[in-house]
């Protein structure tokens, strides 16, 4: 198939009925090592732990496992981490070659901080141990291991026996007729691979095993190769399509089952268009994790898309647990609901308890498992993101409302946009450019005719606050005239064929090569590209987009990279391509920071990502379509995202492909004005549907969505700063907050922003009505617009005409706005706050306000204002959170808005940090119980405390 020929299909499907082509991506089935693990039933167990290779130190414990078939020998590595999490190491005793292991940095920043394991008793039967609050029992035959939890199991690995290394060998065959000189070399590691964590304290008991154990370990191989499993199709090449992988090291798969006793609840493993309450595989494929891009995708499958997030959590209404499974190869997981079988027979007899059984496995690596002990929802997302990191605070200006569309496609075509919004009066920080921006899609160029000064441009929006964002996708068009495409050949820095020759494949621009961001080099290559004098037309105002980062390889197997492909250091892409992306944007966001010497933050949308990819940017979901059900979808899609640390997360507003109707575009504008990320995007082929373009009523009532959404910017920005401290979610399931609430752990189409909002967005045709969950018994929940009460613990269905959106303030908080709604949040700096205070029943509040120059790094050095609003006894405090901050802003509150207030009060005092007291104005309605005080005018720096008698 030709490029042109690509190019014609995209654009005749865009205007015909869409759905995935299959075809163009594996099944299960069509994967040989999907299909060997899937498939695996070891019937009797097949590993038994050798207690005699027991080796502790304070922090780790180290067996052998045996596999009884064929000889081999695994390793096994338990350490103890920090805040109650648990890390599982299992790789070849002595494999044939290294195997790959994400290093640190990007994924996991460094190693992270150990905690102290106790042996607490070893037998014939097994090894117990203690970390912090956790148990754990590794039985020796046959090896399991299962972790408890306040005296209950929680999690088990190896309960159902399933796990499998294809370890490292050498065809059947082929080692016995070679020369002992290529013997030899074969006992060398050929890559770099970074070693096995290192116990704390106790070198000595460093394994003795690694170097010199490859010849016996080998010997052992060639020993029992009677009992080697009998080649099967595809180990030792796969062919799918007209594609060939010639998988240089066999078959080198893991695998292993991951059960949850007591769990009937699992979430996580994001990318997938499905429900946020994962769904047991046994009539489907497993769920994929192998970053592709993938045309027109399916809903409500487990197929994968753009990205992968190996970590699923596990909660039911005493407990919640998290895995993280660190491989970034292609993995499945299967899930199944099943009844528990005895767990640790020498710990506690048989008892019969619901559990989620999964099981998952990767093409290559080693089982590197992390289990977060939890136990409260908040406690694992603060476990993940000692590992994987929390989402950077973004610049404001990235969590307003972004106007994109392929294309906007001139400057006059720009500016035009701009008046239009203008004039409408809606709101928006970002235009967006496409691919159609540059010169022949040569990345880092500008369309002369089209984009003659793009300084211009960008200044004409950077006068009203405003910024621009272009693409830049990380296929270069391989022409000799185009100096980034030279300067990479020339410094060897582009994948590599596994003959060592650059890798071409067809992209946007035709022929292409792909930069190999797994180097560091290459990464800092790239970040180099974005400082101002380098980037034509850049301003401090410019950011980017990174798309078709999985990568997208028009003709590569599945739309991708060849799996026998290069990087540094001679890794395949087997082993990282699920990474690939992260590193793009990665390097992208360094470059931003390097152009500004240090001082600003970046600001990139990244399409593919991983586990960690949070540090460095948003993420979208990326080719949805102008549908109901994609509406719909987004919302558990988005939610998935945000509980697997993703939490800068949002869908293309309207749906990217198709036409979408006046209401589905004003419901998903309702929708998306609460997602963490807020933009709109159209395909090239799509009618024109800028806001301001609909019917009066539908755009009015997107532009007071809108503007709601700006209104709440400071809550949203505050929950941003409390996020990267703590990884908590900005978009969470109600089990999140409501952890206890069985009812809550099914829905998916309610959700709460922070945990001061809860949204239930109209996604369905025509609807006037919709069925709205107020969690919690003990609750009040507020109607944003008119501070109507509603009792939490039941379901109820409200109005919901097409003007209004179900949005309701939890009582108990306090939620920082700005209600004068300019052009763009930026020209909004200065503006004075209103606090909305929803009481609870006792009467009370709690609120934060975080304020800082909304752009910089400088809050890092403690220039800004984090404070605690506190409403008790009739008094509403301002107290400084953090005594170290040191900012000072003209920042003032104009107004206190008091929802859920009993009785007519009668005067109200504000007493300010000078010690000076004065009376406020306020009015008082009785009939919604709403006080509103006036101007106490006092700056957010201050400490300050208002009485109201
Ligand atoms: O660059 C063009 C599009 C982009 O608009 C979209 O958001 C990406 O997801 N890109 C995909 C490539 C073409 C898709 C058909």
């Amino acid at each position: 198939m030709s490029f042109v020929h690509v190019c014609i299909c995209i654009s005749v499907l865009v205007s015909q009925s869409l759905s995935v082509n299959k075809d163009n991506f594996k099944s299960c089935d069509q994967s040989g090592f999907c299909k060997r693990q899937r498939n695996y039933e070891p019937g009797e167990s097949t590993y038994i732990a050798l207690l005699n290779s027991l080796k502790t130190t304070s922090t780790s414990i180290e067996l052998q496992l045996l596999n009884k078939k064929n000889s081999v020998k695994l390793l096994l590595q338990v350490i103890g981490l920090q805040d109650n999490t648990i890390r599982v190491k299992i790789n070849e005793l002595s494999p044939l070659k290294l195997r790959y292991e994400i290093p640190y940095g990007e994924v996991i920043t460094k190693q992270p901080v150990q905690q102290e394991i106790k042996v607490d008793g070893s037998s014939q039967k097994g090894v117990t141990f203690t970390v912090g609050d956790t148990t754990g029992v590794i039985s020796a035959e046959p090896f399991r291991m299962d972790i408890f939890s306040s005296n209950e199991p929680v999690i088990s690995l190896n309960a159902r026996n399933l796990l499998k290394f294809e370890h490292m060998r050498v065809k059947p065959g082929w080692f016995s007729s070679i020369g002992s000189g290529l013997k030899s070399w074969f006992s060398q590691p050929f890559r770099e691979t970074p070693q096995p964590d290192p116990p704390n304290d106790d070198h000595e008991a460093e394994s003795d095993h690694k170097e010199g154990e490859n010849e016996e370990g080998k010997e052992e191989n060639e020993e029992n190769k009677e009992d080697e499993p009998k080649d099967e199709p595809n180990m030792w090449e796969e062919t799918y399509k007209t594609f060939t992988d010639s998988k240089p090291n066999g078959p080198t798969s893991v695998g292993m089952d991951i059960s949850f006793p007591g769990f009937q609840f699992v979430y996580g493993i994001p990318q997938h268009a499905d429900s946020l309450a994962l769904k047991t595989t046994k009539n489907s494929d497993p769920y994929r994790l192998f970053n592709l891009d993938v045309f027109e995708y399916d809903i409500y499958s487990p197929m994968a898309l753009y990205g992968s997030v190996p970590m699923m959590i596990a909660h039911n209404e005493k407990k919640t647990v998290a895995v993280f499974w660190h491989n970034a190869a292609e993995t499945w997981v299967d899930i199944s609901s099943n009844v528990a079988d005895k767990v640790a027979d020498f710990v506690q007899g048989n008892n019969e308890i619901p559990q989620t059984d999964t099981h998952w496995f990767s093409e290559s690596g080693i089982i590197d498992l992390f289990i977060m002990m939890g136990p409260r929802p908040k406690d694992v997302f603060r476990q993940y993101a000692l590992i994987t990191g929390t989402t950077a605070l973004p610049p404001l200006f990235s969590i307003a409302y972004h106007q994109c569309r392929w294309n906007y496609n001139d400057e006059a075509d720009v500016a035009a946009v701009e008046e239009n919004m203008d004039k409408a009066d809606i709101p928006f920080d970002v235009m967006w450019l496409d691919i159609e921006h540059t010169d022949g899609k040569r990345y880092f160029t500008w369309a002369n005719d089209k984009f003659p000064n793009p300084k211009d441009m960008i200044g004409k929006l950077s006068s009203k606050g405003r910024k621009m964002v272009i693409i830049v996708d990380p296929h270069l068009k391989k022409d000799d005239s185009y100096d980034v495409y030279t300067d990479a050949k020339s410094k060897g820095y582009f994948v590599k064929n596994k003959d060592g020759s650059d890798y071409e494949g067809w992209c946007w621009p035709g022929t292409s090569a792909w930069p190999d961001f797994i180097n560091p080099d290459v990464q800092q290559w790239w970040a180099s590209k974005f400082v101002y004098d380098t980037q034509p037309g850049s301003t401090p105002d410019l950011f980017v987009w990174n798309d078709m980062n999985e990568p997208s390889v028009f003709n590569g197997p599945e739309v991708t990279f060849l799996k026998d492909l290069i990087h540094h250091g001679g890794v395949e892409n087997r082993d990282v391509h699920n990474i690939y992306g992260l590193y793009v944007q990665k390097a992208t966001a360094d470059g931003l920071v390097l152009r500004s010497g240090g001082r600003d933050r970046p600001f990139v949308l990244t399409r593919a990502f991983f586990a960690g990819s949070q540090k460095y940017g948003a993420v979208w979901t990326g080719d949805n379509m102008g549908e109901w059900s994609h509406l719909k979808i987004s919302i558990p899609m988005i939610l998935s995202l945000n509980i697997a640390g993703i939490t800068f997360s949002g869908a293309d507003i309207g749906g990217f492909f198709k036409n979408p109707d006046a209401e589905l575009q004003t419901r998903w504008y309702q929708a998306g004005s609460f997602y963490p990320f807020f933009r709109a995007h159209a395909h090239l082929d799509t009618k024109r549907r800028e806001p301001y373009l609909l019917p009066e009523e539908n755009m009015k009532i997107v532009r007071d969505a809108i503007r709601a959404r700006y209104s709440l910017l400071p809550y949203l920005y505050t929950q941003f700063y409390l996020a990267e401290k703590d990884g908590r979610p900005i978009m969470q399931p109600l089990w999140v907050e409501f952890p206890e609430e069985t009812a809550t752990f099914g829905i998916d189409d309610n959700f709460l922003l922070g945990p001061a909002l809860l949204v239930r967005p109209v996604t369905e045709q025509g609807a006037t009505t919709a069925n709205v969950y107020f969690p919690g018994s003990d609750q009040i929940w507020y109607d944003v617009q008119t501070y109507a009460q509603f009792s939490g613990g039941q379901e109820k269905n409200i109005d919901a005409p097409l003007n209004k959106i179900p949005v309701y303030q939890r009582g108990g908080t306090i939620i920082p706005r700005k209600m004068r709604i300019r052009r763009s949040a930026t020209l909004s700096y200065q503006d004075p706050f209103t606090l909305i205070v929803c009481l609870d029943k006792q009467a009370k509040a709690l609120g934060h306000l975080y304020a800082d120059d909304y752009r910089s790094f400088q809050y890092k050095n403690r220039e800004y204002i984090h404070r605690g609003l506190i409403f008790e006894n009739n008094q509403l405090e301002s107290k400084n959170f953090d005594r170290n901050s040191k900012y000072t802003t003209k920042e003032w509150i104009e107004k206190i808005v008091i929802a859920g207030f009993k009785k007519t009060p009668n005067k109200i005092f504000l007493k300010k940090s000078d010690g000076s007291t004065i009376e406020l104005g306020h009015s008082f309605n009785s009939e919604n119980k709403v006080l509103t005080i006036r101007k106490p005018d006092v700056n957010i720096s201050e400490d300050w405390r208002i009485t109201i008698n």
